[in-house]
Parts: C-alpha cells; structure tokens; sequence
C-alpha cells in the first residue's frame, strides 16, 4: 500500500495585508503539514505548485522552506514537485535548487517510482498549448498545475476533465484552484487539494491536506489549524457584528461585507483593531454615489468593467499581439511579477 499526502497553493511569502504575522502563518501551514506527512508516515509529499507566492523568494521564506524539507529528508519522505504560476522564474527554478540539494524531486516527463506507481509532473504551462502525456503504465499518478474546466467557467479554465481520461494515469493530482474538489472521470481520479492558508477572502471554508491511497485512490481530508477568520456578512450591521464576535475577534481577521449606509470603512476597521483583531478587511459592496456623480453631470454605468474594455478594444484596429499583450496584463490570475515573463512568452513564441 503507498499512500501520499497531497497539497498545493502554500504560498510561502505571502504577506498578507502587509503583516509579518499573515506571512509567518503561511510558513506555519507548511511547517504543519511537514508534520502531518511525518506523523502519517506517508511514502511522499506531492506538491502541485505554487509553494512560493513570489517568483522572488526572501531569506525568511528560504529558511523556512528548508527547515520543513530538511524535516521530511531526516524521516525519508520524499517531496515531488512542480512549478506553479506564482513561483515560476525564465531560469533556473527553486523546485531545481532544492532538488539539487537533495531536498525534493522536480516531476518532468520522465516517471519517479514510488512503489508500483510512476510519477509524471508538468510545470503551469498557462495559456501555451499542454502536450499532454500518453501514459503507458496504468499505475501512474499526472501532477498540474493547471485551472480544468470543472472548477472554473470554462473561458477561465486552461484543461479539460474529459482529456485527463485519455492521458493514461489513474490519478489526476492538480493545484491552481484553491478548493478542495474531487471527480472521477471513467477509473482516473481528478482533484485539488486547496490551499493551505486563506489566500483571498472567498476561501472561507477550513484549509487541510488529502491522504490518497494510491491503490485504492482512497482519499481522507485532514484539516490545518490556520489563524481565524471572522466573516460578517451583508445582512449584518457591521459594529452590532463585531460586538457579537468579541470572543472569537482576538488575533483573528475580520472580514466585514458592507452592504449598507450609514458607517465608513475607517470606523469599521478602527472598531474591529479596537477589540483585538489582527486585521480588518472591508469589502464595500455599496453601489458607487451614483446620485453624487449625476449631481457633477457625469454619467456613468455600473458593470462589468474587463468586458467593457474588451468590447472598446475590438473596435480599435489593434493587432493580435496588442490585443494578446493586453490580455495578460490583465489577467488577474497572472501575478504582477510575471506578467512581463509572460508577455516575453508570448512574443517569443510569435516571433520563432
Ligand atoms: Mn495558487
């Protein structure tokens, strides 16, 4: 029997809101399921991308890599892994200096064994075409970094569930989507395991690991204690709502969806920091002062802004390069750091 943990989206470095205590609890995420992968005594760690939230790693997120991959060495587990779209660099990838150092095994085209099953590994490959694998062996895991069609709308996704039955592989090993998901496409099993810590407000539900039974793709969840969120909904009145999680409020971060009139974000923020929260965070989900903007005879339409501009540009007799170029940098799923790297990609590929 081989059983591995599988995670993805740790997003080491990631200093949230701009707080030192969001970027050490990201490393704390990783350093738990380090102690997870020891504890279950499981044949290898399976990590689907985007470890690092940055192409550009700092000292402290080095250190604290290493400390937890120097952890899984000593209890001889191995770390196989990919590069996601966060972390991804044009030359030499951390997944290689790790790997180089004896730390992890960089997943490529050629199988790792581990036990009767074969490893096969594609690093984000974004918008380029994805050759993907034709497996011979059936006792073999695929493992991506990419958005399939199930878990976003289709124009966002990048892979189709259909094509991972073709591929070969009994299991399907993906990260890029941030939610837990599992589906089964004819005998291959397709899934993402989710983040390991809360990377944007929308991921509201607990943040674990899956153990996979390789054999009989038995998949248990096991949950990571993560720093709390508090989530005040629309339908709350903000201050009432954060009155009525005082206990729960300490070191937390609160999260306030302000629908209504009547308070401004700075009185929010200062009354949630106030009673000990570690940071507020207001999504204003008021309609912009459209009464204000009449009043100054400005006239304007509330919609979906992307589309409007995607709707100008094609009638402008811009090129395909241009209009391409524009699309990556406005991708949102695109991290600032590589949009340039993107579009050389992308020119370097026009122009072979
Ligand atoms: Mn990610």
């Amino acid at each position: 029997m081989t059983r591995i943990l599988h995670t993805a989206d740790t997003h080491l470095g990631c200093r949230q809101y701009g707080l030192e205590e969001r970027r050490e609890d990201f490393s704390k995420a990783f350093w738990q399921i380090v102690d997870m992968a020891i504890s279950e005594k499981v044949d290898a760690v399976v990590h689907a991308g985007d470890l690092f939230d940055e192409r550009y790693v700092s000292a402290e997120d080095l250190r604290d890599v290493l400390q937890g991959l120097f952890r899984l060495k000593e209890a001889e587990i191995p770390f196989l892994a990919i590069v996601g779209n966060h972390e991804q660099r044009r030359g030499v990838q951390w997944i290689d200096l790790f790997a180089g150092l004896g730390l992890a095994v960089h997943l490529g085209p050629e199988p790792f064994s581990l036990g009767e099953f074969a490893f096969y590994g594609m690093d984000y490959a974004g918008r380029r075409e994805l050759r993907l694998p034709k497996l011979k062996e059936k006792k073999s895991a695929l493992v991506l970094h990419q958005m399939l069609d199930k878990a976003q709308p289709m124009q966002e996704a990048e892979l189709k569930s259909i094509d991972m039955a073709n591929v070969g592989a009994s299991l399907v090993l993906l990260g890029d989507y941030h939610e837990h998901r599992v589906w089964h496409e004819g005998d291959v099993m397709i899934t993402y395991p989710g983040s390991s810590e809360r990377w944007a407000l929308s991921e509201s539900s607990p943040r674990g690991i899956s153990l996979i039974h390789l054999e009989s793709q038995r998949l248990d969840r096991r949950e990571l204690q993560t720093r709390p969120f508090v989530f005040i909904r629309e339908n709350e009145d903000p201050i009432k709502g954060i009155d009525a999680h005082a206990k729960e409020l300490r070191e937390s971060v609160v999260a306030v969806y302000l629908e209504e009139e009547g308070y401004t974000i700075r009185e929010i923020e200062e009354h949630g920091l106030s009673k000990g929260a570690l940071a507020v965070r207001v999504r204003d989900l008021r309609r912009p002062d459209l009464a204000q903007a009449e009043a100054q005879g400005v006239s304007f339409e509330v919609g979906n802004l992307d589309q409007k501009i995607a709707e100008r540009l094609d009638r402008e007799n811009f090129s395909e390069w241009t209009r391409q170029i524009d699309s990556i940098v406005r991708d949102e799923r695109i991290a600032d750091s590589r949009v340039d790297d993107e579009v050389s990609r992308y020119l370097e590929k026009v122009l072979e």
